[in-house]
């Protein structure tokens, strides 16, 4: 049996979730939050976190990933990232309705012209041991290796609790 992380998950997460199956591919850019990065047949869409309150010892980041070839590929780890200890894929299940999560060793599968959201209560790259809190506005580098692909350099965005990346458009703070 595995071992499952309980780390406190309301403040890690929040409630909200995707809805409706269509998404936009950014036609309307907002330069501030709508970022892409492209390796071989993948592409990243608007990578982000939320920014964590003093203390917070843990964070989470998420994004879209699609996969444009015609083969699966997998998101095997995630690496070089300095404001953490460590980084790790996790999954979100729901254990007698307690949600917990668990690391994925093996990665996360893209299946073949598909894409995957990693967001809040699903797939997450896990921040483990934050040596600096996220501030609100500014850019946390790290990179996704991909099996298939190759290693690409993104940034993940720190972003408050109540951005949507598929509803933020035109929201200004
Ligand atoms: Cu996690």
């Amino acid at each position: 049996m595995k071992k499952f992380f309980t780390f406190i998950i309301f403040i890690i997460f929040s409630t909200s979730s995707f809805s409706g199956s269509h998404h936009s591919h950014g036609h309307k850019k907002n330069k501030e939050i709508d970022h892409d990065y492209k390796i071989g047949k993948i592409k990243i869409e608007k990578p982000y976190t939320f920014f964590t309150p003093n203390g917070a010892k843990v964070s989470a980041g998420y994004m879209k990933i699609e996969n444009y070839s015609n083969k699966q590929d997998v998101l095997q780890s995630v690496s070089n990232v300095s404001f953490a200890d460590r980084v790790e894929i996790h999954e979100m299940t729901m254990e007698n309705q307690v949600m917990k999560m668990r690391p994925l060793k093996k990665g996360v599968v893209i299946k073949a012209d598909s894409e995957l959201y990693l967001k809040p209560s699903g797939y997450h790259i896990m921040f483990i041991g934050l040596k600096e809190q996220i501030s609100k506005g500014k850019e946390y580098k790290a990179t996704l290796n991909f099996k298939n692909a190759g290693s690409v350099d993104i940034f993940f965005k720190a972003v408050g609790r109540n951005y949507h990346p598929d509803k933020n458009h035109h929201k200004h703070h």
